[in-house]
């Protein structure tokens, strides 16, 4: 061992040496140089030994229970995994894009209130038997609620106790009679309603239809617009629509929501904007597209409201430096529930408008849906379409016949 430090001693005086160091190496430096060695050692071990320790190892995954029957064992099994997978998906996509009623369903149920509150009402008085006195008045009295009007009501009176005095008079040849007099009433008028406004077919004309849609508020022109730019973009046209409702955001986005669906454009403003400006730079977007139909959205307004009746037909005028004939149809909503109001509404709007048509609305909720007969009696304009809820599907061209079977039942 001693011999062992004497050579570590000489090693250590050759180092210092080498090293110019001026000192002389004695045993004691030697165990000196072990204790540091040491030192060093087990401090660049302990420091090894931590730096390459295992990480504590994690619990082992938890097995994901599977059901191994499920699990597909060839590619044929795989396969047929997928495929069932892609039924699946495909089943859960197409299933709710079919309307469940069709447009007849809904038209009869729509106008449920009216038929079973007043014209099943007076077909009933026949089945108590004949035509006497009192029944006359009770059939008077319906075909008032009903909204006929005073004009109507009372040539049907006449025509009823004529009808009284052959005896024969039930309820089935009744309903026959109603519907051939309502039809008398308007299939006249009704024969001018252009019927192309829902049947999109490309032509070769570059230029727009300009529909311009009026009527007072929450009558349902936003609601009309949506479904009718939803039915013409379906059928591949492409169609613009000028929110003029410059006064509220809230129906300007309410229109853009619908516009949206439908895929159609939506030319906006900033609220209070000059509506007439909106529907000029609308008419001029679906020009410059080359659009099939640029449809106008226009605040409500009450008819007694000459300021703003007047600024609707300058709105309609300023659309003529555009284009000469526009807009070609010019429509008014009128919400059902309105009645003999509607008669007034529709003088008025018509007088500033030469008004091309009628959007009978709402005809879902009322039991008035009877004074359709006596507007378009009124005003000699016919109905364009009716709206008997508040989806696309719930909207329709008016069909004289249609409606009549549905109002009256068969
Ligand atoms: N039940 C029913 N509601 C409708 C019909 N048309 C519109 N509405 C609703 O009537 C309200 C007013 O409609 P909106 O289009 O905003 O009227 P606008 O003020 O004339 O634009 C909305 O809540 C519509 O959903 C309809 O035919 N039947
Ligand atoms: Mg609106």
């Amino acid at each position: 061992m001693e011999n062992y430090m004497l050579q570590l001693v000489a090693f250590l005086q050759s180092w210092a040496d080498q090293a110019g160091m001026n000192i002389i190496i004695t045993i004691e430096y030697a165990y000196a140089f072990i204790a540091l060695c040491s030192v060093i050692g087990v401090s660049g071990f302990t420091g090894l030994f931590y730096l390459v320790k295992p990480k504590a190892k994690l619990p082992p995954p938890t097995k994901i229970e599977t059901e191994e029957k499920d699990e597909p064992q060839s590619q044929a099994e795989v396969l047929e995994v997928v495929e069932e997978v892609k039924k699946e998906e495909e089943e859960e996509v197409l299933e709710p894009t079919k309307p469940e009623k069709s447009w007849k369903d809904r038209l009869t149920k729509g106008l449920s209130r009216s038929r079973e509150g007043v014209w099943g009402k007076i077909g009933s008085i026949f089945g108590r038997g004949g035509l006497d006195e009192d029944a006359l008045e009770e059939v008077e009295e319906l075909l008032y609620g009903a909204d006929l009007g005073p004009k109507a009501t009372s040539e049907l009176i006449e025509d009823l106790e004529e009808k009284a005095k052959s005896g024969d008079f039930d309820e089935a040849k009744f309903k026959s009679y109603i519907k051939d007099f309502l039809k008398n009433k308007m299939a006249s008028v009704q024969a001018n309603s252009p019927g192309d406004l829902f049947q999109f077919e490309k032509s070769d004309s570059k230029l727009p239809k300009v529909i311009m849609i009026v009527g007072v508020n929450g009558a349902g022109k936003t609601t009309t617009i949506g479904k009718l730019a939803t039915k013409l973009t379906n059928q591949g046209a492409k169609v613009v629509v000028g929110a003029c409702d410059t006064f509220r955001a809230a129906a300007v986005d309410q229109l853009q929501v619908w516009c949206d669906r439908a895929g159609a454009t939506m030319i906006r403003a900033k609220e209070g904007a000059n509506p007439s400006g909106v529907g000029y730079d609308a008419l001029q977007a679906a020009m410059n597209e080359e659009a099939d139909y640029c449809i106008l959205d226009t605040a409500g307004r009450l008819h007694t409201a000459g300021n703003l009746m007047d600024e609707l037909t300058k709105s309609k005028n300023v659309l003529k430096k555009l284009m000469e004939d526009a807009p070609h149809h010019t429509l008014l909503v009128i919400d059902a529930i309105t009645g003999q109001n509607a008669i007034r509404q529709a003088e008025e709007f018509n007088k500033a408008l030469d008004l091309t048509g009628l959007v009978f609305t709402k005809c879902d909720g009322s039991s008035k849906a009877g004074s359709a007969i006596s507007i378009v009696d009124a005003l000699q304009i016919p109905i364009t379409y009716i709206g008997v809820g508040e989806n696309v599907e719930d909207l329709s061209v008016f069909n004289l016949d249609e409606y009549l079977d549905a109002l009256v039942g068969n």
